[in-house]
């Protein structure tokens, strides 16, 4: 058991669980919880207890096994913790029946789609990505209240946007709104989408190149995207920090100065994780064929961070899930953060692929980065 930290009385008290496979080892246990942790952070909670489980086949009813839960129960009445997350994705009754078994204690329980759709909700500014938080929210709460029958109003403001005000307990009024207001929005959607299409065909035609910006959560994306083009988006050290597109545009003198020299455009998105829902992938879909209609991708690593194979991995699973074809680049990025033994490392590990590496923070490589842009965008 962890310290517990001192905390205000009005606080949310999160209990943080975590059900893992039986061959999770050690190191990916502890970064799944800090990346658990972080998420929670971002949000503004505070984590004061937290515990996994392994376990192979969660509990079909409650999805944590008995054991587990009685143990949970007691220590979070002991230390007044009143939220419990779940850093898995849930089904629709299995969330119901830990939330009943709860509730007489006067706690509540989410899962990692709840979580990650309140902070989607928290960062969406543009109507757009509103719009796309309220769709994969309706989505995800769509089941838990058609098969169970869970009253809305006892969600106790939970949710996005579109979730909320909706204080009817008759499931069937609930129902038959959802979907008018799904309706509504998914029309919406497709007029910004079509827009977005006629943009990009017009960038076609005018031969503008794009370069889109990929990579996991916090890794320095729109930090690149605002040292290349000065844009100044909000780059901060939160997960999801970005949730719509960025563009900016950077000009690049031909090699010998000759000629009116190029525009490059780069495109920055939304932030990668692991176990990212499905539902948020779809929402978001129009807003990531923007990156992933590009001419190129660079794909942003941090390279300070332990866990960098595995965060590679899970952007280019996302990609290729979502059929990003055109060649990809890594661009490591964080280099201040890292020393020689991991430079060497990742250099021997990555031999074999296109890498670039900079320092956004230090404006080191970037020089570098624009003349592969400009080598890569004169040969086609
Ligand atoms: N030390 C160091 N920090 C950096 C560097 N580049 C970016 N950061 C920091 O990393 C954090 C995340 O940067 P962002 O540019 O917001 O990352 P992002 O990939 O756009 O993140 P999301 O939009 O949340 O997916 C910020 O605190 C940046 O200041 C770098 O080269 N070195
Ligand atoms: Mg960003």
């Amino acid at each position: 058991m962890n310290n517990i930290p001192t905390v205000k009385e009005s606080q949310t008290k999160v209990f943080l669980v975590d059900i893992v496979s039986k061959t999770t080892d050690k190191t990916l246990l502890e970064d799944r919880m800090s990346e658990l942790e972080n998420l929670v952070s971002t949000f503004g909670w505070l984590v004061i207890l937290k515990t996994y489980q392994k376990r192979d086949n969660p509990d079909l009813t409650m999805y944590i096994w008995k054991g587990k839960l009685e143990e949970i129960m007691t220590e979070m009445q002991a230390c007044g913790a009143n939220l419990l997350i779940v850093g898995n994705i849930l089904k629709p009754r299995q969330i119901y029946h830990l939330s009943e078994k709860f509730r007489p204690l006067g706690i509540q329980v989410r899962d990692r789609m709840d979580l990650i759709l309140k902070i989607f909700d928290k960062h969406a500014e543009s109507t757009e990505a509103k719009m796309q938080v309220d769709l994969a929210a309706i989505n995800h709460m769509g089941p838990r209240i058609f098969g169970m029958g869970i009253e809305l109003g006892r969600q106790g403001g939970w949710g996005s946007g579109a979730m909320r005000g909706l204080g009817e307990t008759n499931t069937e009024i609930m129902k038959r709104h959802l979907k008018e207001k799904k309706l509504k929005i998914v029309r919406n959607l497709e007029e910004y989408e079509r827009m977005r299409m006629l943009h990009r065909q017009s960038r076609i035609k005018k031969w503008l190149p794009v370069v889109g910006i990929v990579g996991y959560t916090n890794a320095g994306k729109s930090s690149l995207l605002n040292a290349l083009t000065k844009k100044w988006i909000l780059a901060e050290n939160k997960l999801f920090a970005t949730l719509g597109t960025n563009v900016g545009k950077l000009f690049l003198m031909n090699d010998d100065n000759s000629g009116r020299g190029k525009e490059i455009l780069f495109s920055d998105t939304i932030g990668f994780i692991r176990d990212l829902p499905p539902q948020l992938i779809q929402a978001f879909k129009s807003t990531l064929e923007d990156s992933i209609e590009s001419d190129v991708l660079f794909h942003v690593v941090d390279a300070s961070d332990p866990f960098v194979d595995e965060r590679i991995n899970i952007v280019n699973e996302i990609l290729d899930s979502i059929g990003a074809k055109q060649p990809r680049v890594l661009v490591f990025n964080k280099l201040d953060l890292c020393n020689q033994v991991i430079l060497a490392q990742l250099k021997h590990r990555y031999d074999d692929q296109e890498c670039l590496r900079i320092s956004v923070v230090q404006e080191k490589g970037l020089e570098e980065l624009k003349e592969w842009v400009r080598n890569f965008f004169s040969k086609k």
